[in-house]
């Protein structure tokens, strides 16, 4: 029959064409291609897996909302009537009779729309990235390498909101601002969420007094929220996590088995309050996010005159909070406005009351859960009232608080017994113990010590003579401009300092490098590596450390004046500032946070030379005027100083000639251990060994060699270091070469060498996991997984997760409430504009992502926004 054949036809073309590739294998090739340089596979395959991505949770979410739709277990089946669980074994029957219809029917659904469903099981890591948009940092790069500039910044900016605290991303930002063809429209966030977005811009027309359009924009929010909280739910209703079990020992009856899984999957649903509320890159959420939409919206209808509609929102901001002050106060005054009997008649909306009876209702059901089993669960809620949590549970809590309240006070006093201790001491001998401190030994016979703190008029800080041989100074000036140019040193680009010079600046491993490939002398490279240490062990001596100083980041650097730009001169060549903070030179304040480098402990730079004039050295005081020391660079001398907020430092303007120095930073803590460093040593440890030798020198063979023995640098670190790296090196990669490109010109043959380049830098690293994938294969696909999920790894991160993250979550929201005032609504009486931002001062400490949010935002914004620039370019003095 013609018919049923073109039916089956049909059908088969549609099933064909509803296989969608698996997102996790289009994210591997993307970056493999990334490594190879060809950016057209690194975009169709980015692009293809971040849609296959955003389709397999729209098809998950539909297929389980209609198939419970379909399925409910409150219609009768037949002889029956409506199931109820336990009521008998045959009751039982009916009952599992829809479960297993509701599994089949949300199966093929899924296997319809997207193939196989093991297909499309990705591991935690594929997920991980995805969560904190990677996708984007290498689209980022493609985007650029093919000129396609408005598309790379909307990656760069929508990786950045997920990652704020992601200096090298922060740093192209600023660079696509600056160049021709983009526009500031072109910085979207590719990923936003409907609902947050209409939030965000209600607010901002709330804050300016717009109230008949925050109406529509918060209204459209509530509406959005709701759909994107109806996905968010039926996307817990996933696997069972072996969470705290190992897979194979997990064993429990049908209905504990059954308890755990929907344990799970209810508080998964509860904590899409806290998804659905928290702005990309926070790790907290808005404050009260959903009722807060109803307090905004009652003002905002009040200032339209929408009486009904204001009493309709405050009655529904009411469900939340019953015994709202000055939410009661409005109520009665928009009812006193429209009329008792008209306002009696309104009612809170009705989504809203059903979403609040069903929250509270799945709340305790997981209170009941905790109680029984103790399954943990901590509400997201500030709204739930008292007496859904268990009594018990209540008393615990309350004991627990008071407990750490108390534990906070006695550290409290006993840390100011211990600072009245310590003061009473410094007083005594405040100098005699900076200077028995400071004063070990330098350790070889040509370093002498030509100023101490003392004599540099602070504290922590020397200057050393002698420290390398003129011969070693010419080396490494030598080195320094060879390697500017290759051009990989930033040869010719403006100091980020001063329009007034040039600067180049070459790490360690990027000159070991080089050497490597026959751009500049390897033994010279080498030799920046060995005097970088000499200066390490010297530092650490000196100032007497008890724990080891590592290195955090190492550059030599060269800055040279440019004759032409030197008239009427008055910046100085690198600004005033402090290693380890933001220095607000107005405020006499240096703030410990990022973006400063926070754990930087030390800092030394070995000076080359001294044909030049102008650049000297100057420690200020915290207002960056007050000069206290001067040094004057000289071949072999190193001035060494606490990178903290006792030493602001600058370098006054180089007028003539080029001024080369090594720039050390060092920290104390082993956590911020340079990586750079670690490959570095790796890399000599490899071009060492006799196998290698023939590296050494040669440039036409390199290129052959550098694969595998990159490789092999690469392999030695684990899986963690590798994914971080990845992070880092794509982004920076893509400004250095900005340069590069706009100062030289470079041809096809220079492209080539650079993707080589790349592909040294990154080798070994997908190669492994790549393989392993491939031997898993498709079809055992689900199954490789599944094996991975029992291993004890996961075990371990999940109860972390839970207990600590999730307590330390709870506290700190738990304080923050009892510090805010309930400082909600509007008062009848008072002028629009008091209310407003009364009403706002419930989230306005959120502290966004964007400077959107400045025009109300924190007050340490400004300051730091301004001193931050200095604190970006690693290249100093
Ligand atoms: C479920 O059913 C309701 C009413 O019958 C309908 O409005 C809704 O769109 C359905 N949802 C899905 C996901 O099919
Ligand atoms: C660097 O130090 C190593 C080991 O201390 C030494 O063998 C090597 O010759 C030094 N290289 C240079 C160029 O100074
Ligand atoms: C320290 O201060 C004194 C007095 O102001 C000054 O003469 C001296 O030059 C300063 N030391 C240095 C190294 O600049
Ligand atoms: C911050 O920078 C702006 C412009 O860049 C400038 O006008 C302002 O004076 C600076 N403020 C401070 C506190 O340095
Ligand atoms: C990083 C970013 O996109 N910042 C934007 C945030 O909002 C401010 C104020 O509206 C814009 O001017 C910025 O461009």
């Amino acid at each position: 029959m013609p018919s049923f054949a073109s039916i089956a036809l049909l059908t088969f073309l549609s099933l064909a064409h509803a296989t969608i590739e698996p997102y996790d294998l289009l994210f591997d090739s993307a970056v493999e291609a990334y490594y190879r340089g060809d950016w057209m596979a690194v975009i169709l395959n980015m692009e293809r897996a971040l849609r296959n991505e955003d389709t397999v949770r729209r098809v998950k979410a539909h297929c389980r909302l209609s198939c419970a739709n379909q399925t409910d277990f409150g219609d009768p089946v037949p002889g029956l009537g409506v199931p109820i669980p336990g009521s008998g074994s045959v009751e039982d029957l009916a009952f599992f009779r829809r479960v297993l219809k509701r599994a089949a029917c949300a199966s093929s659904c899924e296997t319809e729309k997207l193939g196989p469903q093991s297909l499309h099981s990705v591991s935690e890591e594929v997920e991980l990235e995805f969560k904190k948009r990677s996708p984007y940092n290498y689209l980022q790069v493609a985007y650029f390498k093919i000129n396609k500039l408005d598309k790379a910044a909307a990656a760069a900016h929508t990786f950045y909101l997920a990652n704020p605290d992601h200096m090298e991303m922060k740093q192209n930002l600023e660079y696509y601002r600056m160049m021709a063809g983009v526009q500031e429209t072109d910085f979207k966030d590719l990923e936003a969420k409907p609902h947050m977005v209409a939030f965000l811009q209600g607010k901002k027309l709330y804050s300016a007094d717009q109230f008949s359009s925050s109406v529509e924009h918060f209204e459209t929010a509530v509406e959005e929220y709701f759909t994107a909280d109806q996905e968010c739910r039926a996307l817990c209703e996933g696997g069972y996590d072996y969470d705290g079990y190992n897979y194979m020992d997990y064993s429990a009856d049908l209905f504990q088995a059954i308890t755990d899984h929907y344990m799970q999957v209810l508080n998964c649903k509860q904590n899409c309050a806290v998804e659905l509320a928290t702005l990309p890159g926070s790790d907290n959420p808005l404050e009260d996010f959903l009722p807060s939409h109803f307090n905004y919206l009652q003002f905002s209808y009040y200032n339209s005159e929408d009486y009904q509609k204001a009493i309709e929102c405050a009655k529904t901001y009411l469900l939340f909070h019953p015994e709202d002050e000055v939410m009661n106060q409005n109520l009665a005054y928009y009812s006193s406005m429209l009329g008792e009997d008209k306002a009696a008649a309104i009612s809170a909306r009705e989504t809203v009351h059903r979403h609040v009876r069903q929250s509270l209702l799945e709340k305790e059901l997981l209170y009941f859960g905790y109680e029984v089993f103790g399954i943990t669960f901590v509400d997201p809620d500030s709204w739930t009232p008292a007496e859904v949590m268990p009594l018990k549970l209540r008393e615990k809590q309350k004991a627990e608080r008071e407990t750490a309240a108390r534990i906070t006070e006695e550290i409290g006093n006993l840390m100011k017994e211990i600072e009245n201790l310590v003061e009473e001491k410094n007083k005594e001998s405040t100098d005699i113990a900076k200077m028995v401190r400071e004063g070990g030994s330098v350790l070889f016979d040509d370093i002498t010590v030509t100023m101490t703190s003392k004599n540099l008029n602070g504290s922590l800080r020397v200057v050393l003579d002698g420290v390398i041989t003129d011969d070693e100074c010419r080396e490494l000036h030598r080195l320094s401009n060879a390697a500017a140019l290759t051009g990989d040193g930033y040869r010719g680009k403006p100091s980020p300092h001063s329009p007034s010079e040039t600067f180049q600046g070459v790490t360690v491993l990027k000159a070991l490098k080089m050497g490597q490939e026959g751009k500049v002398s390897l033994k010279s490279a080498h030799l920046y590596f060995n005097l970088s240490e000499k200066v390490r062990k010297v530092m650490e001596s000196y100032f007497r450390l008890e724990t080891p100083l590592y290195f955090s980041y190492t550059h030599l650097v060269c800055r040279s004046a440019i004759e032409d730009k030197q008239e009427g001169r008055v910046d100085l060549s690198h600004p005033v500032h402090v290693d380890n903070c933001q220095l607000v030179s107005e405020l006499n304040e240096c703030i410990k946070e990022p973006p400063a480098y926070t754990y930087r402990d030390y800092s030394a730079i070995l000076y080359l030379n001294d044909d030049f004039e102008g650049g000297d050295f100057i420690f200020t005081e915290m207002d960056a005027k007050t000069v206290t020391a001067t040094v004057k660079p000289q071949c072999g001398r190193v001035v060494g100083f606490g990178a903290g907020k006792e030493n602001p430092h600058g370098v006054t303007a180089v007028t003539t000639g080029q001024r080369c120095a090594v720039a050390l930073w060092f920290t104390l803590d082993p956590r911020h251990n340079e990586k750079e460093r670690i490959q570095a040593e790796d890399l000599l440890k490899m071009l060492s060994s006799p196998v290698d030798a023939e590296f050494q020198g040669d440039a036409a063979d390199s290129s052959s060699g550098t694969d595998a023995a990159s490789e092999s640098v690469e392999r030695a670190k684990s899986p963690e270091q590798t994914v971080s790296k990845v992070d880092r090196q794509a982004p920076e990669g893509s400004v250095k070469e900005q340069d590069d490109r706009k100062q030289e010109q470079e041809g096809d043959k220079a492209e080539q060498e650079k993707a080589e380049e790349r592909k040294v830098k990154e080798g070994g690293k997908k190669t492994d996991k790549k393989t392993d994938k491939k031997a898993a294969g498709k079809a055992d696909k689900s199954a490789a997984q599944k094996t991975g999920k029992k291993t004890g790894k996961k075990t371990d991160k999940k109860t972390d997760k839970k207990t600590d993250k999730k307590t330390e979550k709870k506290m700190d929201k738990q304080a923050d409430k009892r510090d805010k005032a309930p400082s909600k609504k509007a008062g009848k009486k008072k002028s629009s504009a008091d209310s407003a931002s009364e009403a706002r001062g419930g989230d306005t400490e959120q502290s966004t992502p964007n400077a959107t949010e400045s025009t109300s935002g924190s007050p340490a914004v400004h300051p730091r926004d301004n001193k931050s620039d200095s604190q970006n370019g690693k290249d100093e003095l």
